[in-house]
């Protein structure tokens, strides 16, 4: 059986923990706790190492969906799971133009220490305020006509048709890049 790692990565209530519990099919091992900064003022629960979920792609490979922990306390956990990630989708909320620098810091901490396809997810599209996908990009510090940049795809993690969507996005990225080495389960 072959494992692909995907990380999901983003700011404080983007939607990860959701994402990867609306994808599983096993119960999520989940380190939620009470929050006791400034996140309670966004929810009663925060991430504080990560969200485990694992999905059977195909007889011959699963995927094994790591969530992260939104704080920047927490970047040490960032480090240790993207370094072995293969992939990774970064989600922001298009509702919260505040948080967009702090998603472009995410970006570029990952992006500094690998080089692995990656998706952005536009989330909290349904929400007031929410802004165009244009206008996320641009403040993510994307040219939104640059060919090479990643894509971005609308997704709402708790409709799981919305989040296959991008996985689907994300995978053909995977496929396309040549060196990907996926690795055995022992
Ligand atoms: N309406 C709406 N709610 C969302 C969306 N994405 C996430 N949420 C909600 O936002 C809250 C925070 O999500 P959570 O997964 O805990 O965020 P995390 O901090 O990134 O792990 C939950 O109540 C989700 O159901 C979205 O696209 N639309
Ligand atoms: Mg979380």
């Amino acid at each position: 059986m072959k494992t692909m790692r995907l990380v999901v990565a983003g700011t404080v209530g983007a939607g990860k923990s959701t994402l990867v519990r609306t994808l599983s099919e096993i119960e999520v091992v989940d380190t939620d706790r009470t929050a006791t900064d400034e996140t309670a003022l966004l929810k009663a629960e925060t991430t504080v190492a990560l969200d485990f979920g694992r999905l059977v792609l195909s007889p011959s490979m699963d995927l094994h969906l790591y969530g992260t922990p939104g704080q920047a306390r927490f970047d040490f956990m960032w480090d240790l799971l993207i370094q072995n990630a293969h992939c990774y989708i970064l989600l922001v909320a298009a509702n919260r133009p505040n948080d967009f620098s702090y998603a472009r810091e995410i970006i570029s901490f990952i992006n500094e220490r690998v080089e692995i396809p990656m998706v952005i997810g536009l989330t909290h599209m349904d929400c007031p305020g929410a802004l165009l996908p244009e206008e996320i990009l641009t403040n993510l510090g994307y040219d939104i006509h640059d060919k090479t940049r990643p894509p971005a795809v609308n997704m709402n993690p708790n409709d799981r048709t919305s989040v296959l969507e991008g996985l689907v996005v994300l995978m053909g990225l995977v496929i396309a890049g040549s060196d990907v080495k996926l690795s055995h389960s022992p």
